[in-house]
């Protein structure tokens, strides 16, 4: 029996993508860095999950002798850290104040499942700090409360396709993978939700869109909110159809 409701971030709670990709490449510019992230560069390099992989990746693809030895003392953990220290910051101010509404269907979900009784959480490869400036003013401060568990990078260190954060949700919820349902954007995310056993929904977004969901339970635009021609046709008296179709 349907007993937890298990959401992914980035993507699925809100498409905050867009949002990431202009924080990385405002952090290059402070770090005097060269580099920008193009959409469809930044669509390839969502395959590696992680804020700081995704650097570390880049750099070593960008400029392999820097990657290896970056100069003036620096290791490559600490440079790339402090890039993405001045990424989570920029993207605190991109999504803070509700700038990043959450996608259709996601607040009536949760207010539904919480009046039903069921647990719902949090599986993601973010940051706290990200989760946070996305949630609380759509969710206002305290909404950790709304979650019977949070788990984030802080979690699990192995990130998404590894199952590490979806075990650790299972655990913290005290459920059977069976009883749960997760909702991803992405195939990392599909994976590691697969991977630890959980039914999983598909609603990917422009930058997920053409990767492979083999294994999905359903694929849907997003979750749904009736629109006017949906209720124009109900009360033609067709049954109401919700915005789910069948992959
Ligand atoms: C998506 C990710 C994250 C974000 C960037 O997480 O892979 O790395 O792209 O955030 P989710 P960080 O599992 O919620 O889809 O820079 O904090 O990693
Ligand atoms: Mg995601």
């Amino acid at each position: 029996m349907l007993k937890a409701l298990i959401f992914d971030v980035d993507g699925t709670l809100a498409d905050t993508e867009g949002a990431h990709r202009d924080a990385f490449n405002a952090a290059f510019r402070d770090a005097g860095l060269r580099w920008h992230w193009s959409e469809a560069m930044y669509t390839k390099l969502l395959e590696v999950s992680g804020g700081k992989e995704r650097i570390r990746h880049y750099w070593q693809l960008a400029d392999p002798a820097g990657a290896a030895a970056p100069g003036a003392g620096a290791t490559v953990a600490a440079t790339v850290d402090a890039i993405h220290a001045l990424k989570t910051r920029h993207y605190d101010r991109l999504a803070s104040g509700g700038r990043l509404g959450l996608r259709p269907g996601i607040l009536r979900l949760i207010r539904e499942a919480q009046a039903a009784r069921l647990a719902v959480a949090i599986a993601t490869t973010t940051t706290p700090a990200n989760i946070d400036a996305l949630l609380r003013t759509p969710l206002g401060s305290d909404w950790r409360g709304l979650f019977r568990a949070v788990c984030d990078a802080g979690t699990a260190a192995a990130k998404k396709p590894a199952p590490d954060v979806y075990h650790a949700a299972l655990a913290a919820l005290g459920l059977p993978a069976a009883d749960c349902l997760a909702f991803e954007d992405s195939a990392n995310g599909l994976l590691a939700a697969r991977a630890a056993g959980i039914p999983t929904l598909v609603t990917p977004t422009v930058y997920t869109r053409g990767q492979r969901f083999d294994g999905a339970l359903l694929r849907l635009d997003h979750l749904g909110e009736v629109d006017l021609a949906a209720l124009r046709r109900w009360h033609a008296g067709a049954p109401m159809q919700a915005h789910w179709r069948r992959p």
